[in-house]
């Protein structure tokens, strides 16, 4: 068995976007692409040589054959083992703690997580680095300009390793570890949360229905939900991973998890309703009768963490994605701790969690976690609410109430416009960019600017430096529009609009969310003019 190099040259977007490299799987089944990409990750890093790697994915179409070739690839560029779960399965999460517990070099992680999947559908890889957290900017630019000049790669040719079940294999000198890939996780679960409660809860009769949407949480809620925690037989919903997610759309928002939504407003609703996403990382959480947002949930997971023996002894701070409400802030300011805002993309989450600035971390796209893992962790967000829940014994809705009560409402919601022409896409947020200057002052829809920027981070812990993030218009009653760029779609350009308004604790807490925000919607258009460039009356998606 030796090592092939093979000739290959530059191909055309390789360029990581928010969350590794997502493309048409077709895309990525092209001759070296795929090869490519590897190379590239591998050379970005420093080689192979000697370094222990973690690898799984969401088990999309095209996991199981790109995963034979990372193995191949790994095996000729010298790594000493690559640790991978059963038939190359591994949540995100779960692959972030492999890397953590296992004292990796990193890992590859094969998703395009909320993304369809299929043979025309969405594929993806991404590489997160020793601490597991998605590589930061500085190696996804180096994996992107390796790719614009790489001239060969490395690769083993042999026969597939079998994956199927857990044990120890070779390929050429390198050892691979296959493993269960939910037991460690599951262990990790049981050292945060008061699984006793918890069970408790589920003995009492508390009922749940959470729906894997035939991703890869399905064998991890059910080890964990059902087997452990003693939740009902069944209480697991579309827990079979499919290649298609059973042609569904795995991204948990009251959209896509419709059937979800159905259920829990109707009046046979059970009392806890929640899902995850086609790797792992995103959660939705719906109560009977109420749905929670991603930025609330944040929020509330923020006040009520100490519920948990994990967190009991507090926060040393929180952060969040800049389009994210800002709920959150409002909580880390009574605690007087910190609270962060970044831009879009886990990434950006690292080094305040490795400098033990935050505990916890949020973004409105439905990602919530905390310093457990490098990675927004869907069902470390379930466990939390149940936590939460077996120690205030109060329903959703109650929790909510108290909880506006306390430190007011942000309304939020998010209006993506999607699969719009590049061109246009740009020429928006183009205009956008020249108009922010003479913003402030002006008055749109009975609300007046009172700052518009187009955001830049600079990371207080490296110093790295972050440009146009997002474009911000607040306005002087508390309101804000966010606009950017989505940079996880596969096809033309999705903007994403996202829309807060603040009612103070002694203001109106339960109007209509629409109603709420209807003059913050209203603005957003006259300012930005949106059914112009994009051509739609209205967005695709609304969450
Ligand atoms: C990824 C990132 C998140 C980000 C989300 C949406 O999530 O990890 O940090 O918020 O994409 O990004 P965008 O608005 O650019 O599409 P995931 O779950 O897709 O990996």
């Amino acid at each position: 068995m030796t090592a092939t190099t093979v000739k290959t040259s530059p191909i055309e977007g390789q360029k990581p976007g928010t969350s590794g490299l997502r493309k048409k799987t077709k895309v990525f089944m092209e001759p070296h692409f795929l090869e490519n990409f590897v190379q590239s990750i591998i050379d970005a890093i420093g080689g192979a040589t000697g370094k222990t790697l973690i690898l799984g994915g969401d088990g999309r179409y095209f996991n199981d054959r790109a995963a034979q070739v990372i193995l191949r690839m790994c095996a000729a560029n010298g790594a000493k083992k690559v640790i991978v779960g059963t038939n190359a399965l591994l949540s995100t999460p779960a692959a972030s703690n492999l890397i953590r517990k296992r004292d990796a070099d990193g890992g590859f992680i094969m998703s395009a997580s909320h993304n369809p999947g299929g043979e025309f559908e969405d594929f993806g890889l991404k590489f997160n680095g020793a601490n597991g957290g998605p590589a930061p900017e500085s190696v996804t630019d180096k994996i992107y300009n390796r790719s614009r000049e790489i001239t060969e790669y490395r690769i083993i040719e042999t026969q597939d390793a079998d994956l199927s079940k857990p044990g120890a294999a070779k390929m050429g000198d390198m050892e691979i570890e296959i493993v269960n890939p939910v037991t460690d996780y599951a262990d990790l679960m049981e050292t945060l949360f008061d699984f006793g409660a918890i069970r408790d809860l589920f003995a009492a009769g508390f009922s749940i229905r959470f729906d894997a949407m035939h991703a890869i949480t399905g064998p991890y809620a059910r080890e964990i939900l059902e087997r452990r925690l003693g939740a009902k037989p069944g209480s697991v919903v579309n827990g079979q991973p499919l290649p298609d997610f059973g042609r569904g759309h795995p991204d948990p928002n009251p959209v896509w998890a419709k059937d979800l939504m159905d259920v829990m407003m109707g009046p046979d609703a059970p009392d806890f309703g929640a899902a995850s996403d086609g790797d792992g990382d995103r959660n939705m959480i719906v109560g009977r009768s109420i749905y929670v947002t991603p930025s609330d949930s944040l929020a509330v997971l923020a006040a009520n963490a100490h519920h948990a023996p994990g967190y009991a002894a507090g926060l040393s701070g929180v952060a969040r994605s800049m389009p994210t409400s800002r709920a959150a802030d409002l909580v880390a300011d009574k605690a007087g701790i910190g609270s962060y805002e970044t831009p879009t993309g886990w990434k950006f989450f690292g080094n305040l969690l490795d400098a033990g600035r935050v505990t916890l971390c949020g973004e409105e796209s439905a990602g919530t976690g905390s310093d457990h893992v490098r990675e927004k962790d869907g069902l470390w967000a379930v466990l939390l609410w149940l936590n939460i829940l077996a120690a205030r014994r109060q329903s959703v809705a109650e929790i909510m109430a108290a909880h506006w009560a306390e430190y007011g409402r942000n309304y939020y919601s998010r209006h993506d416009y999607e699969a719009v022409p590049k061109d246009r896409a740009n020429d928006l947020v183009t205009r956008m960019r020249g108009l922010l200057n003479e913003l402030p002052g002006k008055e749109f829809a009975g609300l007046t600017v009172g700052a518009a920027d187009d955001f830049a981070y600079t990371d207080p812990v490296d110093g790295s430096v972050s440009e146009r993030q997002g474009l911000r218009i607040a306005f002087t009653d508390g309101s804000r529009i966010v606009m950017r760029l989505s940079g996880t779609g596969t096809e033309g350009a999705t903007l994403r609009v996202y829309l807060e308004r603040y009612q103070p604790a002694n203001g109106e807490l339960n109007l209509p969310v629409e109603d709420a925000l209807a003059p913050v919607i209203q603005a957003a258009e006259e300012i930005a003019k949106i059914r112009e460039y994009t051509g739609k009356d209205a967005p695709d998606v609304t969450t």
